[in-house]
């Protein structure tokens, strides 16, 4: 039984990968104005804090990032850019629309864009005005994009500060998953036919 708890172990750690992809928080933020026209997502009130910040894989392992549209609210025309590829997520798009990636770098290439020259650059600058925030709940609970993500970013194109403001402007629902090396796969197999086996001999004792 020992030996079939260490193995349980053994296999928990080598699908908990995705946590290694954190929110680093650079400062806690006040919202200074109401969020907004986002279908399904309520998050905290003006006065409430919040983190901004990046995304960064902590480990340099792969992981294919999946981002999702979830709506605007903006006077500008904000984009979502994977750098690392050009993909975009429009405000033209219909919201539900999702792009992925597939990276290993500490801090995936990807920006928000404002209006002309602002932008907030994942592990990188944000400029002037601009800055992403993680939102909480992770939930959408109605429309196309509904369901429960591993972070929702919200960009804040303009408030007078990268500190204040509603980051309700450009939002995206992101999830993770480890892309393993085919050796792993092969691991995590065999640790099944292992956990079978001794699933086997318990039920037919
Ligand atoms: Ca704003
Ligand atoms: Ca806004």
């Amino acid at each position: 039984m020992r030996k079939l708890t260490s193995l349980l172990l053994l296999l928990s750690c080598s699908f908990s990968a995705s946590a290694a992809v954190v929110w680093v928080p650079t400062d806690a933020v006040t919202r200074t104005e109401t969020f907004n026209n986002i279908a399904g997502l309520t998050t905290e009130p003006v006065g409430s804090t919040l983190t901004i910040g990046d995304l960064k894989n902590t480990t340099g392992d792969l992981y294919k990032y999946t981002f999702t549209y979830l709506g605007q609210e903006s006077g500008f025309n904000n984009i979502f850019r994977l750098t690392v590829n050009g993909i975009a997520l429009l405000e033209s798009d219909p919201v539900g629309t999702f792009k992925s990636v597939v990276s290993s770098d500490q801090f995936l290439s990807f920006n928000f864009e404002g209006n002309t020259g602002k932008f907030a650059i994942n592990g990188g600058a944000k400029d002037q005005s601009t800055s992403i925030g993680l939102l909480e709940p992770k939930k959408v609970t109605s429309g196309a994009a509904a369901g429960t993500y591993a972070f929702i970013l919200g960009y804040n194109d303009s408030a007078g500060a990268a500190k204040l403001g509603d980051w309700d402007d450009f939002v995206v629902g992101v999830n993770v998953t480890p892309v393993p090396e085919p050796e792993a796969y092969g691991l995590a197999l065999a640790g099944m036919g292992v956990v079978g086996y001794f699933y086997r001999r318990r039920r037919d004792k």
